[in-house]
């Protein structure tokens, strides 16, 4: 039997975990052994014993946007392990191996258990009526004093659906800031600005399960081997079952290239041009389907006019591709049954993210592949809730995705809330102004709620300093020891997912449950719970009068009817028994929509979709003779985000300990480099020390760095520079130069 086989055969626990151990270099590798990281574990969550777990609770994987559904095993106050569910229609009991582990991040050392105040210098514990007096009371008075824009709100997309409702509700509904904004900014907003600019509402059109029926796939700018692991798992076994042709676009031969019969390694930041001779190729060779583009859509004309000049053979030069090979990619998109276009950050993260996602959709578009089975765009979108925050109002939308700019949709939240419909603001601040909003002396104060900007955010040196220029700087995380808490005035200590109640969306529009599992350590509490208290004491409490997170989201199924994300008819009971929900659900009896678009129902004034490109800023500024290297920053399987939660997992963290940068064999031997030999990186904008590994993964003139290490401070390379679309930054490309260092750094 080979490895394979194995592991399409749920193992035990225990044969998992000596199976991980004994092939870590393999999963180092990409996980090529563990069918991408993953692997089923045996059993029922009935079958107590292996762990010791007395009770199994399901609840849904805090990682990534697939949304696995899993069984929490508790034994007394603690999560002692964590299987698949395999009734869920989402993972069918697979889970990959941050998956698996994470729950050892939930007791680790460095939990916040307590309120915290710096006082000259010092942390001291105080007591949460202290805390809350002091946030709440300097909060009431930078307001009274300077306006609600004073104070600027910044969460992560890992707090819950329900919790990213109440700070939009406080933020604008009752305070009336426009500075308030999520980590999805940095993430998917480009993803969020093409949908909407192409459909007419930012809804995620396709499914996973619509992998399993495509013809072709283009993967593009993302490598779900390693951050998508179980749909990745989905979509190699989709390759087996029924070979479609798949087509991965990334500069890196990642582990996401063992599916894909071509791999076109672009040109860093050439995206857009690509696909605009893939468009150019469907025009030119009648590919496009006449009947659905003049039935659907407008903008034909304007777009087959723009891509004219973009042959195969003149963006050669600037994408490195091979006419033919794009001639090929595009005649086998072309004629599929069902085309499907997957992608990620590889694309969202740039100043032309919008415009590619605009192009992606043209080529949906102009191919018919909207709204039936095995088509369409397919954001794969990043964190648990990343599509939580956009629905409940945590970013470039109000709650419903309603616009900020319609009147209308202001009144009609105003009236939800009880509130003036004058306080709720008409315009919204991406986080990427803060930084010029902290200098102009607008932003005194900035509430961070589960995120770490300090470590995340681009020009990440400035950030830092700005920091220091607030009134108060009040950090909420479930981790007192986070780079940015670092840089905090008071840290109040928030639960994680296992101990609290609510609900993920997933980024297949899948709102699935959380549970709570055990309780919080010492004082902390769930985070809406402390947004409640914070909203008690500035005289709001009215407002957010909510003993349970069950409270919030029927209030929030409320608020949400009529709106595209509409989960009215949506309970926690009936979405436990379904193993998550797809929304829009507008009634108990709803099944939920797997598909968006069936009826060619665009959200536009006609009624059709737009073909067109939007504006996009050019390509990042290229390597030249100063800076004669691509450095590219992204993820690895073992690692989260900043790593706050992963690194304190020793399974994961002993795979993956130390940062690095990757470079090619050719680069490494001109440079005089052997494998982890210290290198100064060096951009424009900063400079950092690093052990280079050499590998055959990036191309010569290139080179890769995860980001998750906070000691290796990768954005500090990075400039502030943001999408004029999406208002989000380049987190991706920057040119670099590259050399040895004598001695240990
Ligand atoms: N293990 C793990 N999984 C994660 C996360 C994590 O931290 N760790 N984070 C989650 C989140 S929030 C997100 S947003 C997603 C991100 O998921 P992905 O987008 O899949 O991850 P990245 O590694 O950031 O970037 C994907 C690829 O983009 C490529 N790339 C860089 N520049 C370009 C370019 O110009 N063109 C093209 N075509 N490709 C380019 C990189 O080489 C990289 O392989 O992952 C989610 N899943
Ligand atoms: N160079 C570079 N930079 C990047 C990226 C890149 O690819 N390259 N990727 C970007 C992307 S796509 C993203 S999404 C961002 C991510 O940026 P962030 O969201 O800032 O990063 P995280 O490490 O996920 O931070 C989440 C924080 O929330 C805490 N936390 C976890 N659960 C909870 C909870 O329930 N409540 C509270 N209060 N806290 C909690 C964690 O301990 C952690 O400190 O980074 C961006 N930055
Ligand atoms: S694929 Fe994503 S959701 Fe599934 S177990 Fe892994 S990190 Fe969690
Ligand atoms: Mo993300």
């Amino acid at each position: 039997m080979n490895l394979r086989d194995l592991l399409e055969r749920p193992l035990s626990r225990r044969s998992f975990l000596r199976l991980a151990a004994f092939f870590g270099a393999g999963l180092v590798a990409g996980g090529a052994l563990f069918e991408g990281g993953c692997a089923r574990l045996a059993g029922d969550p009935a079958d107590i014993g292996e762990e010791g777990a007395d009770r199994w609770v399901y609840s849904t994987c805090s990682f990534c946007a697939v949304g696995c559904a899993v069984w929490l095993g508790v034994r007394g106050n603690r999560v002692v392990a964590v299987k698949g569910v395999t009734d869920s229609p989402v993972n069918r009991g697979m889970l990959c191996v941050k998956g698996i582990y994470q729950y050892k991040a939930i007791d680790a050392p460095g939990r916040a258990r307590y309120p915290l105040v710096r006082r000259e210098g010092a942390w001291r514990r105080v007591t949460w009526e202290e805390a809350l007096e002091l946030v709440a009371g300097t909060f009431r008075r930078l307001i009274d004093a300077h306006g609600p824009d004073a104070l600027a709100i910044y969460h992560s997309s890992q707090i819950l659906l329900e919790e990213a409702y109440v700070l939009a509700k406080l933020g604008r509904g009752v305070i009336g800031t426009r500075n308030l904004d999520s980590s999805s900014r940095l993430c998917l907003a480009s993803a969020a600005e093409g949908y909407r600019l192409s459909f007419g509402s930012d809804g995620q059109p396709a499914s996973f399960a619509d992998v399993e029926h495509a013809d072709a796939i283009m993967l593009i700018g993302a490598n779900p081997a390693e951050s998508h692991p179980v749909f990745f798992y989905r979509l190699q076994r989709t390759k087996r079952a029924r070979d479609p042709f798949i087509v991965l676009v990334d500069p890196r031969r990642t582990p996401s290239a063992r599916v894909a019969d071509v791999h076109l390694a672009v040109r860093p930041g050439s995206d857009a041009d690509l696909i605009k001779a893939l468009i150019n190729v469907l025009i030119v060779e009648g590919l496009v389907d006449r009947g659905f583009v003049r039935a659907h859509t407008t903008g034909y004309a304007a777009l087959a006019e723009a891509v004219r000049p973009y042959t195969p053979e003149r963006v050669a030069g600037s994408t490195g591709i091979d006419p033919a090979r794009i001639r090929r990619v595009a005649r086998a998109f072309g004629r599929a049954r069902a085309g499907l276009v997957a992608w990620c950050a590889g694309v969202n993260q740039g100043a032309a993210g919008t415009q590619i996602v605009t192009l992606i959709n043209d080529l949906c578009l102009l191919t018919g592949n909207v709204g039936r089975p095995g088509a369409g765009p397919l954001s794969l979108a990043g964190q648990c809730a990343s599509l939580s925050v956009g629905e409940a109002g945590g970013s470039a939308a109000l709650p419903g995705m309603r616009p900020f700019a319609d009147e209308g949709a202001r009144a009609e939240l105003a009236r939800l809330w009880a509130v003036p419909a004058a306080r709720i603001p008409a315009e919204t601040r991406a986080v990427t102004e803060f930084p010029a909003r902290i200098e102009a002396g607008e932003v005194r104060a900035l509430w961070i709620i589960g995120a770490n900007p300090a470590a995340s955010m681009p020009g990440a040196d400035r950030f830092r300093r700005l920091l220091r220029r607030l009134d108060l700087v009040v950090v909420q995380d479930c981790y007192e020891d986070t780079e940015t808490a670092a840089l905090a005035d008071v840290i109040l200590p928030a639960a994680m997912w296992a101990e609290k109640d609510g609900t993920f969306t997933s980024a297949e529009r899948r709102v699935n449950r959380v549970n709570k599992a055990v309780e919080p350590p010492g004082e902390a509490r769930p985070d809406w719970e402390i947004c409640v208290r914070v909203a008690e004491k500035l005289g709001a409490g009215r407002h957010l009068n909510f003993r349970s997170s069950e409270e919030i989201f029927a209030e929030w199924r409320r608020v949400s009817a009529g709106t595209l994300p509409d989960m009215s008819g949506m309970t926690y009971g009936r979405i436990e028994r379904l193993r998550g929900i797809q929304w829009p659900c507008p009634a108990p009896s709803h099944p939920g929509t797997p598909r968006l678009y069936v009826e060619r129902d665009f959200p536009t004034p006609d009624g059709r979709a737009r073909l067109g490109l939007a504006e996009g800023g050019g390509p990042p500024a290229a390597p030249d003779e100063d800076y004669p290297f691509w450095l590219l920053t992204g993820r690895v399987l073992q690692h989260w985000q900043t790593a706050t939660r992963t690194r304190r997992v020793p399974e994961l963290a002993l795979e993956v300990g130390v940062p690095y940068v990757e470079i090619s064999r050719a680069d490494a031997a001109r440079l005089g480099l052997k494998e982890w030999d210290p290198v100064r990186v060096e951009s424009r904008h900063g400079a950092v020390t690093v052990r280079a590994r050499v590998t055959g993964r990036v191309e010569r003139g290139q080179a890769f760095l995860p980001f998750h290490f906070a000691e290796l401070p990768v954005n500090r390379l990075l400039p502030l520079a943001a999408d004029p679309a999406s208002g989000r930054p380049d987190l991706k490309r920057v040119a670099v130069r590259i050399r040895k260092l004598e001695g240990d750094p």
